[in-house]
């Protein structure tokens, strides 16, 4: 599809995302959200213009940083924002919290706090979708990040991905850091887009702070998999504006020099000048839109506090699956 017909979706979709981490670490710092929450601003570009391809019959794996992947694949903002408070009317009924967000309705297959494995979760998608023929309208994206392109779970991954040609596309989202590690120092190679090559798949290295750059490039690698040709490796070089979670004080391992000259190519920013400059949306719109996010996520967080908690009797539901009831319907 044109970019052109996405654009309202993906501008909507940046915010969406970027209103979220905000109002989200406010509220984990109010004490309000139940654990551990890595937030996202700052790579938006990257599942935004992935998921700009997808529908609820694609399959996403996701990671600790998975808000931004969740929203960007349609689930709703509310239950997510409840679930990360543990609350009852959470996607996960208040059990998973911001590291296992999942809705399979939605083709989302599972935040995930095990670094790596987001990777199997997404090939496992694939090989499903082309046992059962369904690769044109089913395929697999694994998000995950540089620290865990090191684990050796994506380089099996991608071998037997290029072997067995599975629509599969693997995300890397290089936000330069692994916790307080550069990738500079922990990453064997510059471009982790190299490693493809030794699995004989394209790896395409991938302005990821550029929604249009990741429109783009995820646009072939989609269409490599819908065709049956097998997997891509993109690498998104993107920052993470926050430290690794909500506690972390990212000033003890990076300079605001470098923050700020990622920052000065902001993808919401960047995409307003360019929409304007080429008439493409104009500036009224993007506020009356930018307003309208705003709102939606205020109420997220209202939906989120004034929700009840889990009953003490729904303890020990959902711990295992039931697959004559749970699965019924399963794709
Ligand atoms: C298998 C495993 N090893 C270590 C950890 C601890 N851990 C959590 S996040 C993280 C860093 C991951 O870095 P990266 O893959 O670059 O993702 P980012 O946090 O930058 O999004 C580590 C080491 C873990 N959760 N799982
Ligand atoms: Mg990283």
């Amino acid at each position: 599809m044109k970019i052109e017909n996405k654009l309202e979706w993906i501008y909507e979709t940046l915010n969406r995302i970027r209103f979220f981490e905000e109002a989200m670490l406010e509220q984990t710092y109010k004490g309000n959200s139940m654990g551990v929450t890595h937030p996202s601003d700052g790579q938006e570009a990257v599942p935004t213009g992935i998921c700009a391809h997808l529908t609820e019959k694609d399959w996403i794996g996701s990671t600790h940083r998975g808000h931004g992947h969740c929203i960007a694949k349609g689930l709703e903002t509310k239950k997510m924002m409840a679930e990360i408070m543990g609350k009852f009317t959470g996607n996960c009924k208040g059990k998973g919290g911001s590291m296992h967000i999942a809705d399979f309705s939605k083709g989302m297959l599972g935040a995930n706090a095990i670094v790596g494995a987001s990777i199997p979760l997404a090939v496992g998608a694939a090989l499903t979708a082309k046992y059962q023929g369904k690769e044109k309208d089913s395929i697999g994206v694994a998000f995950f990040g540089d620290g865990a392109s090191s684990q050796g779970v994506l380089h099996e991954s991608m071998n037997l991905a290029s072997i067995w040609k599975l629509p599969v596309i693997f995300a890397c989202e290089n936000n330069q850091y692994a916790e307080a590690t550069p990738a500079w120092y922990a990453v064997s190679i510059d471009d982790i887009a190299d490693r493809a090559a030794s699995y004989n798949i394209p790896g395409v290295i991938v302005d990821g702070m550029d929604v249009f750059a990741v429109y783009d490039a995820a646009e072939q690698a989609v269409k490599r998999a819908r065709e049956g040709k097998g997997p891509t490796l993109l690498e998104l070089k993107t920052y993470r504006y926050h430290g690794h979670f909500h506690a972390d004080q990212p000033e003890k391992y990076r300079t605001s020099e470098e923050e700020n000259s990622w920052k000065k190519r902001d993808c919401i920013i960047n995409f307003e000048k360019r929409v304007i400059k080429q008439k493409l949306i104009d500036k009224k719109r993007l506020d009356a839109i930018k307003k309208k996010i705003q709102k939606e996520i205020e109420d997220a967080v209202e939906f989120g506090l004034s929700s009840p908690l889990p009953p003490e009797e729904t303890l020990y539901e959902d711990v295992y699956v039931n697959y004559s009831n749970d699965l019924r319907g399963f794709r």
